[in-house]
Parts: structure tokens; C-alpha cells; sequence
């Protein structure tokens, strides 16, 4: 048997991938031709689409505008009252009917749905995440209909609420099983309405067909591996059948089965930038007797195994993930939903969205606990890319019911979840909640309660997260379980010394950024810091005369109680006031792009102390001012460029102390190697004062400090501080390698020359090239064009008399680049 123990003796592990393919001997019935109205309105029945929302149908029947609009988001709020029917005819021919088996499948409701099958009550749903198999042979006819009646979540949350004798922190929304951020974040909206955001399919067959295939490995060596192969059918089969796999074949006489089988010279998966992303991909033939074929699946898996290794220290208790028995530095962010309404998203959005966390040298996300399972293609293409996954079960910042028939439903959903994401080689760890523990114990939450209420919240708390849940996970894969994120708040000393951190004092407690320097827990799985989206994404949702940023517009796409005071209170002990709208948009995102650079250099330097950074946040679910990298439109804030230099592989970072400068290299897979580190020191018009050389021995997988040198070797005169920094780069064998540029005041304190820059266009046979250069050093350069792509580099700080030469990545093919299109700023442009 395999077991949790002797997992960690294994070098590499696998699991399996669900792309199964609809078989062609069941026959799946989608269910298209949907209509909905107001229960009780006079407009009657209009066209709806399925998957979808209510709020994407009134809006597409011309009811409403666009949600995201302006301040459209306060006079949708009528929505959400509304009993809402949805209802669709499907038709089926005899062959179909006289089927033996017929099974309605439900998923993706939201949420409080009474389900009619020609008129008969067939299910009350009540858990968005749970996929409903319904039996509904005796009810089918050649011509059915369903219907959807739901019911408004507020009211059923609040009724639920009203009849528990105490509130539970996090209010009336922790009683639905429904994407929690619904009812509106500190980056998000509320839309709450209702929807089937997954088609509804009939599934009519006559024999038992291949439900499930779990590829689970015994043991892996370089030369063998040893897998068991977990067969589930849809039913008992009724006479012996047999499973053709591999050229090899397997009875079949119950509906579960399994069997063991080798593969030679096993290729293994490794997360992006240690390795291939290796993936098997089988076919699997279910036969009868006769040698029928009566069903066929295929199924792709990978071989990896990951470790969460905590080990105890002097200071606490580390916490790294260790892939094919190699520790992994993790490089990433919070993930949330793309989209409020996410049934709006296709594959195109996902691959664009995934290849900006690849092309940022990302090697993590963490699937936040507020939002949703993401779809199967978003773990397709997470394994695809090597993108490792911290799965957050669906609980945020709350306390839980726990009555039976909430643990029940939750149990359901945890089971079905589990077993689908488990043949997913990217799914790293599976973690309980986000911030539900910090929030009991460090946010207030027991303030008023009597010792009984507080005694049976935290018993409800331990059963779910501490039994339920892992359980769970234990039970149906060979995952890791972690019960909250963080492991302690930030409140308490311990946060620094073990388990995973969410570190808010930069930003909700207005510390300085420099504090991220002397606050480096062992994983930091959450920090942040607010910015705009840019300019022309602004004008998509706002108008010219909301351009002040606390207008009625900006402030409903600025969801944080304090947030714009605080930009604004940060901007200021960094920056000189911008002279307007356009400038503290722009200096908004560099302001959040330099300070996280302080966070995510910390991190890394403090490798293997600290093993893991993941910011928050990757993405916006709709056009917001919030901590994001990438704003709702796909458009790379600053911070993303900075993050994709400053997770390279290989980095230069620095930092004061007193008055000494250290130079730190920090390594991340390469290997041991002799390098050259040059330091110059340059005016803003380029003027070479000093340089020095030195030979480095580069180490694999480190954080070496290479020099420290007094700063007033530099500043021997006191203006310099102001018009010069140093040049810091990395040779190897002549070619640069790595580069940082250090400055010596902050941005507000240097006398940055108001100067022009030149530029021309090269194109060469993979597209267009942009050339620019500046006879003075300019500080963090925003390049902007009309053309649909974006820059290989951009917000850069430009050297003087330095030509920069910059690949442009166009969506769409480009027959020419239009040079009347571009546009320059800096943050000499700002005041
Ligand atoms: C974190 C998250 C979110 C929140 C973010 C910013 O703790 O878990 O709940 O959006 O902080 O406040």
C-alpha cells in the first residue's frame, strides 16, 4: 500500500490529468435553448445564455447597461431581490429515449435553485461548487423541459442567519456554498443575482461507461515506475468486461477497479525553469467479452512528487516545497477569478492570463480561497506551463456554520473537488482557508461573545479545517493539507519565524516599504500594494470628467475604505505631488512597482531562510484600483514588469545599511559558475565616476552577499547623492547577465533632468524592434502605444547615452509600426 510515509522516501510521483474525452458510447444531450424572466414581472420571457449570470442577460436584453460602467454597479442592486425563473425545451429522439440510463447533470449553479424536470421538483441546489448527478429516467419524454426557479441568495442567507442565535464573523454570506467574493471585496463588486454558469448535459446510455481514471503511483525510480491505475465506471457492469490499455488487459467485474502496471526510463515534471513539463497521455478502451469496444477515454498524467517540508530551526519552523526532491524557490502571486462574471471567459483569456504569469518567471499561484475551483483548463494549462498551484478550498475571511447538513454539503463538494484536481501534476497543496484563523484569533472576532459561543465557533472551525478537509485531501490523493493561510498573523512575533505570512503591515498598517526588509518571514504567501490601471483602461469604464480620484466613478472602482488616502500618503514620502490626474495614475503604478521590488528582492535574498514569495495580487475580476499586477484588462502594470525582472532566474540586488551598500546575487537554478560583477558609478548624463571589479564564484541554488563597500567611497561630495547612482552588473565571459541599478535617495530627492528622448523603429523577421535614447538618465520610462501588444520591458529607468533596444509583442500581425502612436513619460514629467 502507499502510503503518506512512504512518499517521502520517493523521489518523484505522479498523478493524472483529467482532460478525459467524451466518450463516443454514452450520449451527452447539452441543453441550449434557454430563456429567463422575473418571476413576478411584466416583461415576460427573454433570450438567456447558459452558461452566464442574470446580470450578463439584462444586460445583453437591453435591461441594464454594462455592470461595469461608470457607477452602474449602485443601480443594479435591485437585481439581487428578484426571483429569477430560467427555463429551456430540449427534444429527444427515440433511440435516445429508449435508453436504459438517463442522468441529468447539474454543476455551477448559483445558487438556490428549485430544479423542475416537466414539472417535477428534481432537486433544490444549494452548493455553487458541487456537481448534482440526477437519476431522471422515469421522468423524460420526446419533448421536456427544464426550469430553474431560484430563490434570492440574500434572503436565503439571512435567513439562514437570523436563525442561528449569534452572527458569525464575516456575516450572512459564510451560510452559501457560493463563491464567496460575491457579495463584494476590497477589490471586488457585488452582483449578486443568479445563474447556471455550467451547461446543463443529459447523459442517456445503455451500458456502464468509464467515469473516472486515477493514475496513482506506487513507486518511481530513474529506471521504473510503478503506477496504480484506479478505474471507476458509471455503473456495476452487467456482464465481465475488460480494460485494453497499454497493449495489456484488464477484467473488469466491479464498478471499481484497479490494477498495477511499469513504465521503463520514467520522464519526470518539473515546475517552470527547473525542468520539462513532461506529460504521458494514455488511451484506455473499455471492451465486452466479444471484444466490443464500449468505451474509450484518454487520459494525460505526469510523474512528480511534491513535498511541503517543514523543518524545526533555532528561530521557528521553515516552510519550502520540494519538487523531485529538489527545493524549489516559489516565485508567484494570488490568483483570483478573471472575471466577476466568470462564465465569460474563454480558453483565449486563460492562456493569455497564464502566459503573463510565465512570461514573469513565475513558477506559483495560489488559487485564493474567496473565489472560485477554477476550470479545468486553467490546471491544463498550469501543468502545460510548470505553474505550481496552492489550492485554497473555498473559505475566506469568516467563520463557518456547523450544522450537519452545511458539513454534509461542504464534504460533497470537497470529495468531488479533490478527486478532480488530484491528476493534476501542478496542484502543489491543498489549504484550508484564507485568513480564518488570523481572523479569530487576532482581528476581534470573540469580542462579546459568551465562552459557549466562542468554544462551539473554534469546535465548528476544528471539525471542518482540522478534520473534514484533510481528511478529505488524505483520503482521495497524495496532496499535502495546510489548514489556514497564514499559518500566523501578522499580530503575532511568530509570523516571522514559521509557516507562511500574509505581511499587510506595508499597506493596511501604513508602514514604511523599507520594513519589508527587516520582516521576512519563512513564506511569504500574501503581501501588496494598491495601484491604478492605466490611463486609457480608465477611459474604458470612466469618462474625462471622472478624472479625479475621488470622484463618484473612481470610488466605485476603488473598493478599499482607505485606499486612495493611502496611495496618496505613500506617493508622498516617495514622490513630489503629481501636477495631476494622468501623473498620479502613472506614479501610482511605479510608486507599487518599486516598493513591491523592495518586498520581492528581501524574499529572495533572504533565501533559504525564506523559501517562497507570492504577492497579492496577479489580476483583477473587473476594472478596479487594487494590488494587482495586471489590471482586468490584460494590461501589465508596472509592478508586472518588475516582476518579471526581478523573479529572473538570476538577480543583482542591494541594500543600505548605515553607511555601507551589500551587493547581493541571488541564484536560482543555475549552476555552479566564475562571474564578473562591475560597479560603476554614473551621472545622470552618463559620466563614468568610478568603477570597480570584482571576481564572484557563483553558487547553485543561493543568495550570496558578493561585496559591501561604503557609500561615501561614492557621495564623496554631497550633491552627488542627487544626480548619480550606481551601475551594477553581472558578466559572464563578457556578456551581461544581470544588471540593477542602485540609487542612493528616493525619487522625490533627485534632480531628475526634464529631458527628451529619441527613438526609431527596426523591424526585423519576428517584428518590430524600438530603439530610444536619452542624453540624461530618466527615471522609470512609460512607453505607450496605440498598437494592441505590449513591450518586451517598460517603466525602466534608462541610462544616459545608452541606446535601449526594445522588442515589441504585438497581439495581432502587423503589416507596420506607427511611430506617431508612441508616447513617453517619466517621473521627471510629473510635477
Ligand atoms: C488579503 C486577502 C484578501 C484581501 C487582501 C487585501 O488578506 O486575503 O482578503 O483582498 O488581503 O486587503
Amino acid at each position: 500500500m502507499y502510503s503518506k510515509t512512504y512518499k517521502y522516501i520517493l523521489s518523484i510521483f505522479i498523478l493524472t490529468m483529467s482532460a478525459c474525452q467524451t466518450s463516443t458510447f454514452e450520449k451527452e444531450i447539452a441543453i441550449t435553448e434557454w430563456q429567463f424572466k422575473d418571476a413576478f414581472g411584466e416583461e415576460g420571457w427573454l433570450e438567456a445564455s447558459v452558461p452566464g449570470f442574470v446580470h450578463l442577460d439584462l444586460y445583453e436584453n437591453n435591461l441594464i447597461e454594462d455592470p461595469f460602467y461608470r457607477a452602474n454597479e449602485l443601480e443594479q442592486q435591485w437585481i439581487e431581490k428578484k426571483e429569477w425563473i430560467y427555463e429551456a425545451p430540449f427534444h429527444l429522439d427515440k433511440e435516445t429515449l429508449s435508453r436504459n440510463k438517463h442522468v441529468l447533470i447539474l454543476d455551477g449553479i448559483d445558487t438556490y435553485a428549485d430544479v423542475f424536470l416537466n414539472d417535477s421538483l428534481v432537486e433544490t441546489t444549494s452548493n455553487f461548487f458541487q456537481k448534482y448527478e440526477l437519476n431522471v429516467q422515469h421522468l423524460l419524454q420526446t419533448d421536456n423541459k427544464l426550469t430553474f426557479v431560484f430563490k434570492p441568495t440574500i434572503e436565503v442567507v439571512d435567513t439562514l442567519s437570523k436563525a442561528n442565535s449569534y452572527q458569525l464573523p464575516g456575516g450572512s454570506r459564510v451560510y452559501s456554498r457560493k463563491p464567496q467574493f460575491h457579495f463584494g471585496w476590497d477589490w471586488g463588486p457585488k452582483f449578486i443575482g443568479c445563474g447556471i454558469t455550467k451547461s446543463p448535459i443529459l447523459k442517456s446510455y445503455n451500458e456502464a461507461f468509464i467515469n473516472d481514471i486515477y493514475i496513482k503511483p506506487l513507486s518511481v525510480s530513474d529506471k521504473l515506475a510503478k503506477l496504480e491505475v484506479q478505474i471507476e465506471l458509471s455503473d456495476l457492469p452487467s456482464e465481465p468486461l475488460n480494460i485494453h490499455f497499454l497493449n495489456r488487459v484488464f477484467p473488469i467485474e466491479l464498478q471499481h477497479s484497479k490494477f498495477t502496471i511499469d513504465i521503463e526510463q520514467p520522464d519526470l515534471w518539473w515546475p517552470n525553469a527547473y525542468g520539462n513539463q513532461h506529460l504521458y497521455y494514455f488511451n484506455f478502451e473499455l471492451r465486452n467479452s466479444s471484444g466490443t469496444i464500449i468505451d474509450d477515454k484518454s487520459q494525460k498524467f505526469a510523474l512528480r512528487e511534491i513535498q511541503l517540508i517543514q523543518e524545526n530551526d533555532t528561530l521557528g519552523k521553515g516552510f519550502k516545497f520540494n519538487v523531485n526532491g529538489k527545493d524549489v524557490y516559489a516565485k508567484g502571486a494570488n490568483w483570483i477569478p478573471l472575471d466577476y462574471f466568470h462564465t465569460r471567459i474563454d480558453s483565449s483569456d486563460y492562456r493569455k492570463a497564464l502566459m503573463d504569469v510565465k512570461s514573469a518567471n513565475m513558477n506559483m499561484l495560489r488559487v485564493w480561497g474567496g473565489g472560485i475551483y477554477e476550470q479545468d483548463y486553467f490546471y491544463d494549462l498550469c501543468d502545460s506551463l510548470g505553474i505550481l498551484v496552492w489550492q485554497d478550498f473555498m473559505f475566506a475571511c469568516a467563520m463557518y456554520p456547523s450544522d450537519s447538513s452545511f458539513f454534509a454539503s461542504v464534504k460533497i463538494e470537497a470529495e468531488q473537488q479533490v478527486k478532480r484536481l488530484r491528476k493534476h501534476p501542478s496542484i502543489a497543496l491543498w489549504c484550508g482557508n484564507n485568513e480564518n484563523s488570523e481572523g479569530w484569533h487576532r482581528w476581534g472576532w470573540k469580542a462579546n461573545r459568551s465562552t459557549e459561543e466562542i468554544d462551539s465557533i473554534w469546535a465548528g472551525y476544528q471539525d471542518l479545517f482540522a478534520k473534514i478537509l484533510p481528511n478529505t485531501v488524505d483520503s482521495l490523493s497524495l496532496s499535502e493539507y495546510w489548514e489556514s493561510s497564514p499559518l500566523y498573523g501578522r499580530g503575532d512575533p511568530e509570523h516571522q519565524y514559521s509557516g507562511d505570512a500574509h505581511y499587510w503591515g506595508i499597506w493596511h498598517d501604513a508602514e514604511p516599504f523599507e520594513n519589508f526588509e527587516s520582516k521576512v518571514p519563512r513564506f511569504m504567501s500574501e503581501y501588496g500594494f494598491q495601484s491604478f490601471p492605466e490611463i486609457d483602461a480608465i477611459d474604458l469604464f470612466a469618462q474625462e470628467e471622472d478624472h479625479y480620484f475621488n470622484s463618484k466613478v473612481m470610488r466605485v472602482h476603488q473598493k478599499h475604505p482607505r485606499g486612495n488616502a493611502l496611495i496618496q500618503e505613500y506617493m508622498l514620502r516617495d514622490y513630489k505631488a503629481p501636477a495631476d490626474f494622468e501623473s498620479f495614475v502613472y506614479l501610482s503604478q511605479v510608486l507599487q512597482a518599486e516598493g513591491m521590488r523592495t518586498g520581492m528582492e528581501a524574499h529572495r535574498r533572504a533565501k533559504p531562510y525564506n523559501m517562497g514569495t507570492l504577492y497579492w495580487q496577479f489580476n483583477d475580476c473587473w476594472p478596479v484600483a487594487s494590488w494587482s499586477s495586471r489590471d482586468y484588462y490584460g494590461n501589465w502594470k508596472a509592478l508586472h514588469y518588475t516582476t518579471k525582472n526581478t523573479y529572473e532566474d538570476l538577480i543583482l540586488s542591494s541594500t543600505t545599511e548605515n553607511d555601507s551598500i551589500r551587493f547581493y546575487i541571488v541564484n536560482d537554478a543555475m549552476p555552479d559558475t566564475e562571474l564578473d560583477l562591475l560597479i560603476e558609478h554614473v551621472d545622470y548624463d552618463g559620466n563614468r565616476l568610478s568603477s570597480y571589479g570584482y571576481d564572484v564564484s557563483l553558487k547553485s541554488n543561493s543568495s550570496q552577499l558578493v561585496q559591501t563597500i561604503a557609500g561615501s567611497d561614492f557621495l564623496y561630495i554631497d550633491s552627488l547623492e542627487n544626480n548619480s547612482y550606481l551601475d551594477i552588473q553581472l558578466l559572464k565571459d563578457g556578456d551581461r547577465i544581470a544588471r540593477k541599478l542602485h540609487h542612493f535617495v528616493k525619487p522625490k530627492n533627485m534632480n531628475l533632468p526634464y529631458t527628451g528622448i529619441s527613438y526609431k523603429v527596426d523591424k526585423d523577421s519576428t517584428g518590430f524592434i524600438l530603439e530610444i535614447f536619452s542624453d540624461h538618465f530618466m527615471k522609470n520610462v512609460m512607453i505607450n502605444s496605440l498598437h494592441d501588444g505590449r513591450f518586451e520591458d517598460n517603466y525602466f529607468d534608462l541610462p544616459a547615452k545608452e541606446l535601449k533596444r526594445i522588442r515589441f509583442h504585438n497581439t495581432y500581425p502587423m503589416e507596420e509600426f506607427n511611430t506617431n502612436n508612441l508616447s513617453f513619460f517619466s517621473v521627471a514629467d510629473t510635477y
